[in-house]
Formats: C-alpha cells, structure tokens, sequence
C-alpha cells in the first residue's frame, strides 16, 4: 500500500535532511496552502455566490459578492501579513509593494503572487489557479524592498501553484524536484498524488491562442508549424488551450508538450506578451525546470532575466526543453527585428 503522506508531513520530512533549517519556510509554504484550501472553497461555490450572498443574512459585510480574485488577494495577503515570516509581498492584483503592516514583525522572505490567474474563466466554470514564489530577502533593515522582490528566477527559494480543476491540486518546489498534492475534500488536507513529476520525454500537446496569429512574428509562425508537422519532421503534436495558464501549464506537465504566450509585432498590442515575469514567468520556469522542462522568452531562460520594473511583462515558451529550444532558434532566424525591439526592454535598468 502507498504511504498517505500530506502536504504538511512532506514539507517537514524535506526541511529535516537541512540541519540548522528552523522551519520558517516551511510554515510559510504551508501558510499558502491553507490560503489555497480557502480560495478552493470559495472557487467551488462561485456559481452561487451571486444567489447565496445576496439573500444571507449571517453575511452583512457583503463579502460573498467581492470578485474572486479580489477575494483570493486578500485571503493571501491576511494569511501571511502577521506571522514574522514574511517581510513584503506583491501581488498582480496591486499597483504597488505590499508592506508588513507596522504592528506585525517582519521575516526573512518575500511573498510574490497572482491570486487568481485565468480569472476570465471563473465565470464559465473552467479551471482557475493561484501562483505564488518566495525569494529570500537580502537588503538590510526589517521592511522588504523593492530589490528583494525584484530578484532574478534563479535565485527563487520556493514556487508553486494551485490549479482549481476538477480537483484541486498544489504543486511545488523548493529546487528539490516538483511534487503534487491533491486536496481530499473530505479531510481538508492536501494529499500527496504526484511525487517527483518530471514532463515525460514524448510530447503530446502544444497550446498557444490561434486568435492572435495575425500578430505573431514570422518565427512563431514557423515554429507553430513545426510543432503542427507541416514544416520538418516533428510528429504533429494536438493542440489544447484554455485560456487558464496553470491549468495549460499543469497539463502539459503531466503528458508533455510546449505552452507558449510569444510577444508580437511591433505595432501590435502585446510586444512584450502577456504573462507578468514576477508573479507567473519566474514561478513556472522553475516548476518547469526542476521537472526537467526550460522555460524561455525566445532568447534566453526566464529565470536569468534581471527584472526591472513590479509588472513587467515576458514572452513565454516553456515546457519540453527540446521545442523550447527550438522556439528559440526559429526566433533566433527569422525574429531579429523583434529581438532588438524586445531586448530593449528586457534590458532597461531597475529604478528605484
Ligand atoms: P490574468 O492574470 O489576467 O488572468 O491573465 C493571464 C492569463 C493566463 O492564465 C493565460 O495563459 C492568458 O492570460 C490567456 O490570455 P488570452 O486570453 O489572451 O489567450
Ligand atoms: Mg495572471
């Protein structure tokens, strides 16, 4: 029989072969998978938030009606604002960094996190996911800074999402391989199902949004190709895209392939792409990398991107290291106009 082994058990299990660790990090991990079980809840009862909040009478405040993902920032941020662990947060859904409050003492870490990525799903019933990563901070004083949470990927502590599916699951790292929890509704814990995911070497899908091609650049066009057997010889690959990144990312995890979010011509809306560096690329290039994937931009990988700026955006190809590459190389050949333009910004300095 398989060991039951929970999300809780695991996390102090891989905290003991660190002697001298005092388990701060730990808590801090398992304070987000608590934040997780409640977003999962709410999630699930989306449906009826409308009908059931509007009539209740224990829920005065109106709280039921808050959107979602305003819902699951705050759930995150009152989770992690009074533990001592955690020294500032940010979050996609604030302009700016979120500080400590003054009451509460401050910790070594600093919490980065999209609390509701997909959000445009929720209303249609298909799945949603929370990510989240942690640097260690480095500045000197109590309060976090700009500089602690603007760090390049590799140096991340920890990352790790939750998707909001037909079951919920947390998957995370701390650079020791990625491991997947499933939430058992009936106990309330997170049960560990996926240990040790590593993207299988054959891949199955790739997924992209077909509705912007007419702004893709000449080597996303060629890649797409490639990975659709018409330019090559790559075997055709299915396409599947929901529109939810960690549900996109999550499945081609498990049965391997490529997700790609590329940035577009120059006069066109999204130059840059789409998917914020801080709160969702860094996180996903090192789940990616840690199951043996790689996650690019279409230069280079994310996780050596220097940040400048809270809510910059990346370009993103990320899953099986071999089309990743490849998307790098078509980009390489046929993008260098777009390569210049990006880089420019890829480049710019931090401004404090
Ligand atoms: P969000 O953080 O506002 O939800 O946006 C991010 C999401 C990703 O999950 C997903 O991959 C992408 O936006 C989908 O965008 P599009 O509708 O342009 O394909
Ligand atoms: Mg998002």
């Amino acid at each position: 029989m398989e060991k039951l082994i929970t999300i809780e058990r695991h996390m102090q299990d891989t905290q003991k072969q660190f002697p001298g660790a005092t388990g701060t990090f730990t808590k801090m991990l398992q304070d987000v998978a608590l934040a997780a079980k409640i977003i999962s809840r709410e999630t699930n009862r989306a449906g009826l938030t409308n009908i059931l909040g509007a009539t209740s009478s224990e829920n005065p405040s109106g709280e039921r009606q808050q959107k979602l993902d305003m819902f699951a920032d705050e759930i995150i941020f009152r989770m992690n604002d009074h533990t001592g662990r955690v020294a500032a947060m940010v979050s996609e859904e604030q302009d700016d960094l979120i500080e400590i409050p003054v009451e509460f003492d401050t910790g070594n870490y600093v919490l980065l996190y999209d609390p509701l990525d997909g959000s445009s799903n929720i209303d249609v019933n298909v799945s949603v996911g929370t990510i989240f990563s942690i640097h260690r901070k480095f500045t000197k004083g109590e309060k976090g800074t700009i500089e602690d949470v603007l760090q390049e990927g590799k140096r991340l502590v920890a990352a790790g999402y939750v998707i909001y599916g037909s079951s919920t699951m947390m998957v995370y790292t701390t650079g020791y391989g990625v491991h997947g929890f499933t939430l058992d509704l009936g106990v309330g814990e997170f049960i560990l199902s996926h240990p040790d995911i590593r993207i299988p070497e054959t891949p199955i899908y790739y997924s992209t949004n077909h509705g912007i091609e007419k702004d893709w650049t000449e080597g996303v066009r060629k890649l797409t190709h490639y990975l659709q057997g018409i330019d090559g010889d790559h075997p055709a690959l299915n396409q599947r895209y929901i529109g939810s990144m960690v549900a996109d990312f999550h499945r081609n995890l498990l049965k391997g392939g490529i997700f790609y979010y590329p940035g577009t011509l120059e006069n066109r809306k999204k130059p840059y792409g789409k998917i914020r560096l801080m709160y969702e690329g860094q996180a996903m290039a090192f789940i990616a990398e840690q199951a043996g994937g790689y996650a690019s931009d279409g230069i280079g990988n994310i996780l050596n991107i220097r940040p400048h700026t809270l809510h910059q955006r990346t370009p993103i190809f990320m899953g099986n290291r071999d089309l990743v590459e490849k998307a790098e190389h078509f980009i390489k050949e046929y993008d260098q106009e777009w390569v210049a333009l990006y880089n420019e910004y890829r480049n710019r300095e931090l401004v404090i």
